[in-house]
């Protein structure tokens, strides 16, 4: 960040910066056009018709139909020309490309924690490559926050039992603010934090160096027989226990008891997770044990991520639960998302 003595605008590092700029601008000068037009009018008006001793009474106007569709038409107008920029600004801001790399965020009071798909944890420090679609897909776990990058012109809300993403695609590299852009408690704005867009090849040292403890799918698969998930979902794949089997779940919609279907993806497993009986599969029986207090929201991150990693069971009886996430090595930057996937690839 170089030092600028007067800037009215954060730097435009991302793709969508212009954009928003651009819109902003557009509500700028519309405001400014009309607050200056009117202001000047009522000084006008009210010096040229102030009473007078010889001001003749006015005669009363009644109608002046094209004066009003005028007054009605422009304006109208213009805010529609507001209205449809900003949908298609928002729609896009709203839908991560689909081959965006994943990264996923934890807000707490008062820090930003940060998981790479690669395994890589750091906190108030987000480091991305630059010229990359990046997916953020983030929760809380305590109360409502914000992830805020000025200089990407974009910002989410951080819900506690939800998951919500954001993308951005950087195109500079350099350091940029994260802020948390919902009051959050006493030391709200204390919740900062840095992003560092690098070069890819700078990322991808980055990312290989340091504490490597496996991806999150692996650390993932580890929660999943520490916690004693294994024991109940048994991963066979020709019987019906008592636990419905997870494999190949990810991105399915799952029948309830009430009739209704959800799509399994982070939310619903999440819940699975913290609040088991909110939502319980058809034909199975309300037992799972909520794991709320015994497991912290990185590591549901981490199940999430393994559930996700498990394909399909694997199709001969009696073969050990496909352990897909431990036949990919941790691949580096670009295939990130796509590892996972790849992995769920019958043998
Ligand atoms: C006591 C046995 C038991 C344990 C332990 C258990 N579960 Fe479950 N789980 C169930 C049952 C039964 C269901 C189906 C009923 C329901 O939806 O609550 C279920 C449902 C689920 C679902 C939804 C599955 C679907 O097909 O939609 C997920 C995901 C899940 N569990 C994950 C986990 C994870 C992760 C753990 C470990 C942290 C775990 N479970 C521990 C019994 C268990
Ligand atoms: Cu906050």
């Amino acid at each position: 960040m170089e030092q600028k003595s007067i800037q009215f605008f954060p730097e435009q590092a991302s793709t969508i910066a212009h954009s928003v700029d651009g819109l902003y601008l557009y509500l700028v000068l519309v405001t400014a056009f009309f607050s200056i037009l009117i202001a000047t009018l009522i000084v006008i008006f009210a010096v040229k018709y102030r009473r007078r001793a010889d001001t003749p009474t006015p005669k009363a106007v009644h109608g002046g139909l094209w004066l009003e569709i005028t007054w009605s038409v422009i304006p109208l107008g213009l805010s529609m020309v507001m209205f449809a920029w900003g949908a298609s600004i928002f729609f896009t801001e709203s839908r991560p490309p689909a081959d965006s790399m994943e990264i996923y965020v934890t807000g707490k009071q008062w820090m930003w924690k940060i998981q790479h798909m690669e395994g890589q944890r750091e906190i108030n420090e987000l480091h991305i490559p630059v010229n990359r679609d990046i997916k953020l897909t983030m929760t809380s776990e305590d109360v409502i926050h914000d992830f805020y990058v000025p200089a990407f012109r974009t910002k989410s809300d951080v819900l506690p039992g939800r998951y919500t993403t954001e993308w951005f695609h950087a195109t500079k590299t350099g350091a940029y603010h994260i802020f948390c852009a919902e009051y959050c408690g006493t030391k709200h704005s204390g919740m900062i934090g840095t992003v560092y867009v690098m070069e890819p090849q700078q990322f991808d040292a980055w990312l290989s160096g340091g504490g490597g403890t496996g991806t999150l799918a692996q650390k993932g698969e580890a929660l999943f027989s520490q916690l004693g998930c294994v024991t109940c979902h048994q991963a066979t794949a020709d019987v019906k226990g008592r636990c419905p089997n997870l494999h190949g779940i990810w991105g399915r919609p799952q029948q309830l008891t009430t009739g209704a279907s959800v799509t399994v993806d982070a939310g619903y497993v999440s819940e699975s997770i913290l609040n088991p009986s909110a939502k319980i599969v058809a034909g199975y029986e309300n037992i799972m044990p909520t794991f709320s207090g015994l497991v912290t929201a990185e590591g549901v991150t981490e199940l999430v991520e393994y559930v996700k990693s498990i394909g399909p069971a694997p199709g001969a009886p009696g073969s050990a639960p496909a352990p897909a996430a431990k036949g990919a090595p941790a691949a580096k930057g670009a295939p990130a998302a796509k590892a996972a996937p790849a992995a769920t690839v019958k043998p």
